[in-house]
């Protein structure tokens, strides 16, 4: 029954529920280590010419369900679609990486616009219909959005870097800096409720460079805006799961989470899941965390890493995933022979 939640192991997993089968899906699993993306990116032109196609943005969004036994589908965006729509100049330059308008006082954040019915989120949410229409009854939508201080770096900074300029306007406690926080708080709300809307049924909250904030700020920078962000869209879809992706926290993430309040903590590869096992005492499922090089070693080592990643956690409080994005030169064989692994080992041991 498509209306039937149950049976739907991500969701299961999420809601506490038993689910058939231990859940997998890989971060950055749609991309450029996969032949047919690249045709299609292609095709597009821009990687935001891409983002913002819905045909071919649901398109590149399902690659990656054709090839493997995937239980979710993460739509097709970049976190980077918020500051353009707020108004900045956002561009992908080829080999690398993005670029964006630079916020730097507390005018730049007075310029910033709302994301409501904005060109950009449409054509996301349109995306997110068209996925949802073509998936298979087991399997969910993930609809995401970048935590504000990993959105912020990148507009303070302008581009990939080391985060200097926004580490310093953190220690700073720079007013400005608090304010643009804030911003993206409120519109990261507005862009998950349109998700939502939409028809995603599992929302990531990606912070990757959490583990950058001087430790004594995580509380004010890292854990506080996911907080109020899982807030606001729990007001109006309370029924909806959140896993928050609070890159680098390591032993941190179990006093995090017991704040955020999410269903589930997906952990870097840096950590061991067995270390961070208050996470499930704490009634969090736990995401993670195979390590996106293993998969360059070849099908048998990524093998045996993701067998040690299995014996750490009970299926039934396990999403299996990675403990950061797929990489580019990654050979799309090796996931396949690990997704096959896995479902093997998990036949073997019953689901508990
Ligand atoms: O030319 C191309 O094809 C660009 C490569 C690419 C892709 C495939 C970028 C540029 N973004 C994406 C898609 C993307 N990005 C997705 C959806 C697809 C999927 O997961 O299958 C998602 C969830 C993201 C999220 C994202 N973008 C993050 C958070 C997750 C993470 O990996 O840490 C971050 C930090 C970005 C910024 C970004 N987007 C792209 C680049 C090159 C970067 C910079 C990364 C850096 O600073 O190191």
């Amino acid at each position: 029954m498509a209306d039937d939640p149950a049976g739907k192991p991500l969701l299961d997993v999420l809601k506490k529920r038993q689910p058939d089968r231990r859940p997998i899906w890989f971060m950055r699993q749609a991309g450029r280590y996969l032949p047919e993306y690249i045709e299609v990116r292609r095709k597009a032109g821009s990687f935001l010419d891409l983002c913002y196609s819905p045909a071919l943005a649901a398109e590149v969004t399902l690659q990656p369900l054709r090839r493997y036994d995937l239980d979710a589908a993460i739509i097709f965006a970049d976190i980077l679609v918020v500051p353009h729509a707020m108004g900045l100049k956002v561009e992908f330059v080829e080999n690398e990486g993005p670029s964006v308008q630079l916020v730097e006082c507390a005018a730049d954040v007075e310029r910033l616009s709302g994301l409501k019915d904005s060109a950009q989120i449409q054509a996301v949410c349109e995306s997110i219909g068209r996925v949802r229409n073509e998936i298979a009854n087991h399997q969910v939508v993930i609809g995401f959005c970048g935590a504000p201080w990993t959105v912020a770096s990148y507009m303070v900074e302008g581009r990939s870097s080391e985060r200097l300029r926004a580490k310093l306007a953190v220690l700073r406690k720079e007013k400005w800096f608090d304010g643009l926080i804030q911003r993206l708080v409120e519109e990261s709300i507005v862009y998950l409720k349109a998700q939502i809307r939409a028809g995603v049924e599992v929302l990531q909250i990606f912070d990757s460079w959490a583990g950058d904030v001087p430790v004594d700020h995580r509380d004010r920078v890292v854990v506080e805006p996911i907080r109020q962000i899982v807030e606001g869209v729990r007001a109006e879809h309370p029924d909806v799961p959140v896993i928050a992706f609070p890159r680098g926290l390591g032993a941190g993430h179990i006093d995090a989470a017991g704040r955020l309040g999410v269903e589930a903590v997906s952990v870097e590869s840096e950590t061991r899941l067995a270390d961070v096992a208050g996470l499930i005492e704490a009634g969090c499922a736990v995401q993670g965390n195979l390590d996106p090089i293993a998969l360059l070693a070849g099908s048998e080592i990524a093998k045996e890493a993701a067998s040690a990643v299995l014996r750490q956690v009970p299926a039934h409080r396990h999403i299996f995933n990675l403990g950061h994005g797929i990489r580019q030169q990654t050979d799309p064989h090796v996931v396949a022979d690990v997704v096959s692994h896995i479902r093997m080992q998990d036949r073997d041991i019953s689901i508990g």
